[in-house]
């Protein structure tokens, strides 16, 4: 076996790419502003140096492990190198902490609090830019970069989009969008994700707990409350729970507690997509029009069709969202209420605060969803309003839409869409058949994942793909010719909902195991499929009578 002495322990290489891998693997956390496994290696941020038995130093992130190496990671050299870069960064940081987004979650707070730093020496003499709040999903304030790049390199290299990159030199360096204009007016898509992985407070989800607190304790208003599939599976580790545990009863308790009037569950919206996305998908099989059928569940892959590939919209469903078809029937069945009604929907997502502000989506002026919390701001009501989360006894969902199948609750995992879709069109209904369609390559959080399914005489081939990135190469490829699809289902965020920019951030560990919650969450529902949920039934004949195109449909062609 091939080693690596680190601090005089011997460790085992076992293909680690670089030794930041190996030495977190020996159980030493090297600090680290500009590492992230799934980025390109950018070596920035020099936090993670390490010192060689010469008494040179090499960042850890950038040098891959050798047999022979004798490394240390805790020397008075490195010690004084880390807390000259930290005061150095904290020099020219906005230090308002305690009014901060990101206050407790923040690295630059975190390492500074790690390696003692007290007191800084040096004046901030740096601009003051102002915050760009232009965009409904992300607050830039630059005043609290650090440039360790990261958001950079996820817009890129993950995302495909090139939002913002790093403009200027030396002192004068910021991250940026073109021409700094405001970056709602960018090619941003609202995934959030460079706020998933930004250390500081540099970027973060815009909030709307304000409005949401102000409708809750109106009288005059009823406050209508949707769950999307991926909260309920998403706040457990920030609250007492288990990670990736189910916990929709608690949500619900808290909700009610907090003084909403009536909750329902996201995945009742999706059985309906569900319904109307496999109608669609066999009305294009029979006239072979304007294939592959890309889903349009994902607000992020919508902006990004519209802004890179406007010639794939004809292809792309025309239903709306889960969240929006059940916005749009939640505001139909309280039309005649006396009382306004304000419907909230508490998503994974930044980009569904953008859906939910689209024209589109509105009647009269009044959008069908009024507002988007992500998974983040409703831990953060429930944290302020001072609720005992683990002592909470679950509620059920309200009637009269308290139904919902397992094809809706996996939704918010990649595959999840295509699973419930092909569960539909399915012709045996037997269990047997629904294992075979889970073993059948849809699930798992690969960025690309393939299957193929029989419908009746033809043979149906499927891509799943989640990143921006990976979907522009699916486009890519077929576009020269080299595959073909039938049915292409495209998540922003790489591992689907699930991994969503509102969801707290974790680590790969954390994602894989909200997919499996979602996965047991659909083994406990005894509807598994759509079109066996009864409250999609009674919609389709009461309610959506004569409305099915004006509720559940929507034209991104204007
Ligand atoms: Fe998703 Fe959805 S599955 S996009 O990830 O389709 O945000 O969870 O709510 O709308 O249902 C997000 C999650 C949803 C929608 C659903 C879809
Ligand atoms: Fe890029 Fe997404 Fe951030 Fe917009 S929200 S800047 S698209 S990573």
């Amino acid at each position: 076996r091939d080693f690596v002495m680190v601090d005089n322990i011997p460790v085992a290489i076992e293909g680690e790419k670089n030794l930041l891998s190996l030495i977190r693997k020996a159980g030493i956390e090297l600090p680290t502003f500009c590492y992230h496994s799934e980025l390109s290696v950018y070596g920035a941020c020099r936090m993670c140096m390490v010192e060689n038995k010469w008494g040179g130093m090499e960042a850890a992130c950038s040098t891959p492990p050798k047999a022979g190496m004798v490394i240390y990671t805790n020397t008075p050299k490195l010690r004084r190198y880390r807390k000259m870069i930290l005061e150095l960064l904290l020099s020219n940081h906005c230090r308002d902490c305690t009014t901060c987004e990101k206050n407790g979650e923040c690295k630059l707070q975190e390492l500074a609090e790690r390696f003692g730093i007290k007191r800084v020496r040096f004046q901030n003499t740096a601009d003051q830019p102002k915050l760009d709040d232009s965009s409904p999903c992300i607050v830039r304030d630059t005043n609290k970069c650090i440039l360790c790049g990261d958001c950079v390199r996820m817009c890129n290299e993950v995302q495909n989009v090139g939002a913002i990159d790093f403009m200027s030199r030396g002192a004068k360096m910021t991250v940026s969008t073109a021409f700094h204009i405001p970056i709602a007016e960018s090619n941003c898509v609202g995934c959030g994700q460079c706020a998933a992985v930004c250390p500081t407070g540099a970027i973060v989800v815009k909030k709307e707990t304000d409005q949401v607190w102000a409708a809750l304790n109106d009288k005059k208003t009823k406050v209508v409350v949707q769950i999307a599939p991926a909260v309920r599976v998403g706040l457990g580790g920030k609250l007492g729970q288990k990670a990736g545990d189910d916990l929709m009863g608690k949500i619900v308790a808290a909700l009610k507690r907090m003084g909403a009037d009536e909750v329902y569950d996201t995945a009742t919206g999706a059985d309906l997509t569900v319904m109307e996305e496999a109608n669609e998908f066999i009305e294009r099989l029979e006239s072979g029009e304007n294939l592959p059928l890309f889903t349009s569940c994902c607000p992020a892959w919508i902006q990004y069709v519209e802004k890179k590939h406007p010639e794939l919209l004809p292809n792309v469903s025309t239903c709306r969202s889960p969240m929006e078809m059940f916005g749009s029937v939640l505001k139909e069945e309280n039309k005649h209420s006396r009382r306004k009604t304000v419907v909230v929907a508490i998503m994974p997502c930044t980009a569904k605060k953008f859906e939910a502000a689209r024209e589109e989506f509105k009647e009269n002026g009044v959008p069908y969803i009024d507002y988007v919390l992500t998974t983040q701001e409703l831990i953060q009501m429930i944290k302020e309003s001072g609720i005992y989360f683990s002592e909470l006894e679950s509620e059920a969902i309200d009637m009269p839409f308290s139904d919902k199948s397992g094809a809706g609750v996996i939704f918010g995992v990649t595959g999840g869409v295509t699973e419930a879709v092909i569960r539909r069109l399915a012709e045996d209904k037997s269990s047997a058949e629904l294992r075979s369609i889970a073993f059948n390559g849809v699930r798992g959080m690969q960025g690309l994942k393939e299957t193929t399914v029989q419908y009746g005489e033809r043979e149906l081939k499927i891509a799943i793909v989640s990143g921006l990135k990976n979907a522009e190469d699916l486009i890519q490829r077929m576009k020269s010719g080299e595959t073909h699809y039938d049915f292409v289902e495209v998540m922003a965020c790489p591992g689907g909902c699930v991994c969503g920019a509102g969801q707290p951030i974790t680590d790969a560990e954390g994602k894989k195991k909200r997919g499996a919650g979602l996965y047991a969450a659909d083994k406990m529902c005894s509807i598994k499929r759509s079109e066996e949920n009864p409250v999609v039934m009674s919609l389709y004949g009461d309610l959506l009578k004569g409305k099915v195109h004006k509720l559940l449909h929507v034209d991104y062609q204007k």
